[in-house]
């Protein structure tokens, strides 16, 4: 519970009501509100008055660690000389400049960009974007889009379609028609503590070839999945699935979509997954760290040849090429954001970080193995995964009693089932990285 004099002056001062708060238990929450009043590099401060440790990076975001001073003036700047302008028909010149930043780092061939403002945004551009390919390329009738169980894309109605996440869907179900999936790869049989990636499972993506026959590769335009799943527990890729679905959808013409949400920008080691796996696809979203999470901004990044097309089989010269956009595509303040942001983690060599420190987070988080309720630990990059038991007939009540009690040890983790999974700033400390284990570790000794 927060400080009971903190709590009275909070209360006296906001007014809790009025707010409906996103994926949030909003009756608990008002109960005992748990407010973060500002933050610095790897810290968030509460309303009442503690330092807490951010395991998160915000949420899978803030990959630099919070409130940077280049990332603050570059918006700063940008609010005194151009606080917005439409994208339609006009533009302006951040925009142009955080695309070719973004690009830069991008796998080689993929150095188109769309803008968007959050990741959902990203994912359902990209879905449009690959029915719209097929059909200005001649080939309409391929309209099936194929995504995986236990994915996550966001909350648009091509997100939660695609997406096979069963909170997500079971209140609005199936929006989009044309949809099917393959299964996901999680298998804790035969791949429980695994270090590096999962031995077993490759196979798996085999479903999209039965996908194939079933439907005809001709109806079939896209399959997104994320590299890494993250928020249905961190589900790391078995060895060579990728890879194999990378050649099944070269077989068919099927494009491919990696969701780099919170793959992206380093965490894995590399700028982007699909370069830790080596494997590139044809579309990539990203969201997220593209400006730190200091400003709302997703994009679509697609291989020069998909809008190479567009831009040949558009029509005459003054037609749109592709009908979509959002009001605040390429915001000005974003895209300053996003600018400092990339220059930030150049300079400071962030992504290498990453992988240096790699090797010690894994140990860290596997020092956790034969504590209470633990039955899998998996790492990649700066995230883990500590997958729990759950609680007979309460699934996802243990790891949620697990991020209240570290919260009041001030350590902030995030949990998803009964998974805890962890993602922190790349500027984190290795006495930091013993605190949020050795935290984690003193919360699971305790926990019902
Ligand atoms: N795709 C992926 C892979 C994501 O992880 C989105 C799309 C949607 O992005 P926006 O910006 O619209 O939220 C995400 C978002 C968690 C958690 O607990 C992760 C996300 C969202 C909410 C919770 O891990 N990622
Ligand atoms: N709804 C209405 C009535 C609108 O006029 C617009 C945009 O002009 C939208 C929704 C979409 O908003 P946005 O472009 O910010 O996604």
């Amino acid at each position: 519970m927060p400080d009971e004099k903190a709590l009275r002056q909070l209360n006296a001062a906001l007014n809790l009501d009025a707010l409906w708060i996103p994926f949030t238990a909003n009756r608990q929450f008002k109960s005992a509100p748990r407010l973060l009043v500002s933050a610095k590099d790897m810290h968030y401060q509460t309303h009442d008055g503690r330092k807490v440790l951010d395991g998160i990076a915000g949420l899978w975001a803030v990959n630099a660690g919070h409130c940077r001073a280049p990332i603050v003036e570059a918006i700063k700047r940008q609010a005194e000389t151009l606080d917005y302008a439409t994208g339609f028909q006009l533009h302006h010149p951040a925009a142009f400049q955080a695309a070719e930043k973004l690009v830069a780092i991008t796998p080689a061939g993929m150095n188109r960009v769309f803008f968007t403002n959050s990741g959902s945004e990203a994912v359902d551009t990209a879905l449009k974007i690959a029915l719209a390919y097929h059909r200005v390329r001649g080939e309409g009738t391929r309209r099936i889009l194929i995504g995986r169980e236990r994915g996550y894309h966001g909350v648009g109605f091509g997100g939660i379609s695609v997406g096979g996440m069963v909170g997500n869907r079971k209140t609005f179900g199936n929006m989009l028609g044309s949809v099917d999936h393959m299964r996901h790869t999680h298998d804790l049989a035969r791949n429980a503590y695994s270090r590096g990636l999962p031995e077993h499972g490759a196979e798996l993506a085999d479903d999209l070839e039965r996908l194939v026959q079933l439907h005809d590769a001709s109806n079939i335009a896209a399959v997104i999945v994320e590299p890494v799943a993250g928020s249905t527990g961190v589900l790391l890729p078995p060895k060579g699935y990728l890879q194999r679905l990378r050649s099944i959808c070269d077989k068919h013409g099927i494009l491919l979509i990696f969701d780099e949400v919170i793959t992206g920008f380093g965490r894995t080691g590399k700028a982007f997954a699909a370069q830790t796996f080596g494997v590139t696809p044809d579309l990539m979203t990203c969201a997220k760290a593209l400006t730190n999470a200091a400003v709302p901004m997703g994009g679509v990044v697609v291989k020069q040849g998909i809008y190479d097309t567009f831009m040949e089989k558009g029509g005459p010269e003054a037609a749109i090429e592709f009908y979509h956009g959002y009001t605040y595509s390429g915001h000005p303040l974003a895209a300053a954001a996003a600018c400092a942001s990339l220059d930030l983690f150049k300079q400071e060599k962030l992504f290498e970080r990453v992988a240096e420190l790699a090797p010690y987070w894994e140990d860290a988080a596997h020092s956790l193995k034969g504590l209470p309720h633990v039955i899998d630990i998996r790492t990649l990059g700066l995230i883990v995964g500590i997958e729990l038991q759950p609680m007979a007939d309460k699934p996802g009540v243990r790891a949620f009693e697990a991020f209240l009690r570290a919260y009041q040890k001030n350590v902030l983790i995030r949990t998803t089932g009964d998974t805890i999974a962890m993602s922190p700033p790349f500027i984190i400390e290795k006495g930091q990285i013993d605190q949020l284990f050795d935290t984690v570790r003193e919360v699971l000794k305790t926990l019902p």
